[in-house]
C-alpha cells in the first residue's frame, strides 16, 4: 500500500499517518521528495482498509500495489490452472471447451436432443438450469432434481460432463450425484455463505461475475471458494450492467485478458447472457475466443423461440453447429484448438 501525502502536509500529519500504519501491523518506508512525501507499507497489507488512511489529515490518495486476493492471484500458480472432469474434458488447457445447453431443462426430448447436438458439435459439457433464479417470482422456476436426473442421463449417453446452477446451500448435497460442476449465478456472486460452502465441495465451481461487480470483486468472491480448499474455480464473464440498452447486458470482452493476467483461474465467456440477443451471440463468442477465453457457455434449444426462459438469446442447434465450426478457425489462429 502506498500513501501519497499532500504537498503541503505538515511533519505532524506525516508522523500521525506513520503511527496509524505501524499500528496496523505494517512496516513503513518513507520517501521525502522536494515537493511530496510518499509512505510505503510493507508487510501484511491484504486486510488493510484503504479508506481508513484516505481520511487522515494531509493524505492525498492511497493505492494498493499488491492484490487483496492471494489464492486467486496469478502468482499463486503462474502456469495457470487446468481442471479435469470425469469424462476426460479439460478446462484451462490448450483446447477451448464448449459448454452448451438450454437455459432451463424442460423435458426428456428437449434435453436429449440438445445433448446429442452438443456431442456432434464436439462439445464436452451439457449445461442446463434446474433451479432458476428468475427476476419475476411468477416466471418458470425450473424442474428441480427431476430435471437434473434427465440432464445426467442425457449427458451420460453422450459422454458429456454436466453443469448446473446452485442457488442455495441446501441444494448442494442433493445436486452432487447429478452435476460435475456447480454454477454460481451472477445474482449469487456475493452470496458469501454459499461460496464458503462450495469451498468445502470437491467439484469444480463456475463462478459468474455479478452484473454490477468489478473484476476485483469477482476475484475476491472466488477467494471465498479457494480458501476453503476447493481450487477448481472457473471465472465467468457474462455481461455487466451499463447505460447501454441495445443489448441485455454489456459483454465485457476486456475482462477476459484482464482476468487471465491477474489470475491463474480458467475464464469462460457467456455471450448468451452477455448480449441477450441470438444474433449477437456468434460475434461475441468469436471475440471471446480471440481474446483468450478458455471456454464458452452458450444457450441452445431445438425450438429456441419456444424456450421457456431466455428465448431471445437462445440459439438453434443448427446455428450452434455452424458457430462451433467457425470458432475452430479462430481458436487455431490464436494458438488453441476447439
Ligand atoms: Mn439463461
Amino acid at each position: 500500500m502506498i500513501v501519497a501525502m499532500q504537498e503541503n502536509a505538515t511533519e505532524e500529519q506525516i508522523d500521525a499517518v506513520i503511527d496509524v500504519m505501524l499500528e496496523s501491523g505494517v512496516n513503513v518506508h518513507r520517501t521525502t521528495g522536494a515537493m511530496q512525501t510518499i509512505l510505503a507499507a510493507v508487510g501484511p497489507t491484504a486486510g488493510l482498509d484503504l479508506s481508513k488512511f484516505e481520511v487522515l489529515p494531509g493524505v492525498l490518495n492511497v493505492h494498493r500495489i499488491s492484490a487483496p486476493y492471494k489464492l486467486a492471484g496469478r502468482a499463486f500458480r503462474p502456469h495457470g490452472t487446468t481442471i479435469e472432469f470425469p469424462n476426460g474434458a479439460v478446462i484451462g488447457g490448450e483446447q477451448v471447451a464448449m459448454i452448451a445447453g438450454p437455459c432451463s431443462i424442460e423435458n426428456h426430448d428437449q434435453i436429449f436432443a440438445i445433448a446429442a447436438s452438443v456431442k456432434v458439435a464436439g462439445g464436452k459439457f451439457l449445461r442446463g438450469g434446474a433451479f432458476k433464479p428468475r427476476s419475476s417470482p411468477y416466471a418458470f422456476q425450473g424442474l428441480g432434481i427431476p430435471g437434473l436426473k434427465l440432464m445426467r442421463e442425457a449427458a451420460d449417453v453422450n459422454g458429456l460432463a454436466t453443469v448446473s446452477e446452485v442457488m442455495e446451500i441446501a441444494q448442494i448435497e442433493a445436486m452432487l450425484p447429478y452435476v460435475d460442476c456447480f454454477q454460481v449465478g451472477a445474482r449469487n456472486m456475493q452470496n458469501f455463505n454459499l461460496l464458503r460452502e462450495l469451498g468445502q465441495v470437491r467439484k469444480p465451481v463456475l463462478l459468474k461475475r455479478g452484473i454490477a461487480a468489478t473484476i476485483e470483486e469477482l476475484l475476491l468472491s472466488s477467494e471465498y471458494i479457494l480458501s476453503g480448499g476447493n481450487y477448481d474455480v472457473i471465472l465467468c464473464e457474462r455481461g455487466i450492467r451499463t447505460y447501454e440498452t441495445a443489448t441485455r447486458n454489456t459483454m465485457d470482452i476486456s475482462a477476459i485478458p484482464v482476468l487471465k493476467k491477474l489470475s491463474h483461474l480458467p475464464v469462460v465467456a457467456d455471450p448468451s447472457h452477455g448480449t441477450g440477443r441470438r444474433d449477437m451471440v456468434a460475434p461475441m463468442a468469436k471475440a471471446a475466443v480471440a481474446a483468450g477465453a478458455d471456454a464458452l457457455l452458450i444457450e441452445i434449444h431445438p425450438n429456441a423461440d419456444k424456450s421457456v426462459s431466455d428465448a431471445a438469446q437462445t440459439m438453434y442447434l443448427e446455428d450452434f453447429a455452424r458457430l462451433t465450426a467457425e470458432l475452430r478457425t479462430i481458436a487455431q489462429a490464436v494458438g488453441r484448438t476447439l
